[in-house]
């Protein structure tokens, strides 16, 4: 890394299409602390990981239990953005808007494509 530059500077990036990685913060549900968190998305799996190198995520999101993405501005921080799930809502926020913007697309990407699977998956059975 050249000096002067932190983790945070590495861009993140897309090994494939609809894929995504990098490092957002998160804020806790009960107790609202903020968490730098390892986030990859793949296929519809949203996991995230106490560190980059960790192979166990935290946790992995389900994306077809996603009910909305958007951009958030009700928390502290700027570039922030919030996955609403039936039982909680994840708040997110990026190191800059063009990051939380790409996430919220490729998310909401990925949330269409599983509900026209769905429709397809429906009409098959009609
Ligand atoms: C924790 O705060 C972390 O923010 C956890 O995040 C979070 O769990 C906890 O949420 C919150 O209490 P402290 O570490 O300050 O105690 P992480 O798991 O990334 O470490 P989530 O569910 O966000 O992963 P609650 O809801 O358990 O309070």
């Amino acid at each position: 890394m050249r000096s002067g530059r932190t983790i945070d500077d590495v861009p993140t990036y897309a090994s494939s299409v609809g894929t995504k990685e990098g490092f957002l913060n998160k804020q806790g549900n009960r107790v609202k602390t903020w968490k730098r968190r390892w986030f990859t998305l793949q296929r519809n799996e949203l996991k995230y990981f106490k560190d980059r190198k960790d192979t166990e995520p935290i946790k992995a999101l389900d994306l077809s239990r996603c009910t909305a993405v958007q951009f958030d501005y009700s928390r502290e921080k700027v570039n922030c953005f919030c996955l609403v799930f039936p039982e909680r809502t994840f708040f997110l926020c990026a190191k800059n808007a063009l990051e939380a913007d790409e996430w919220i697309k490729l998310l909401r990407w990925k949330m269409n494509q599983e509900q026209k699977q769905r429709l397809l998956r429906k009409n098959k059975t009609m």
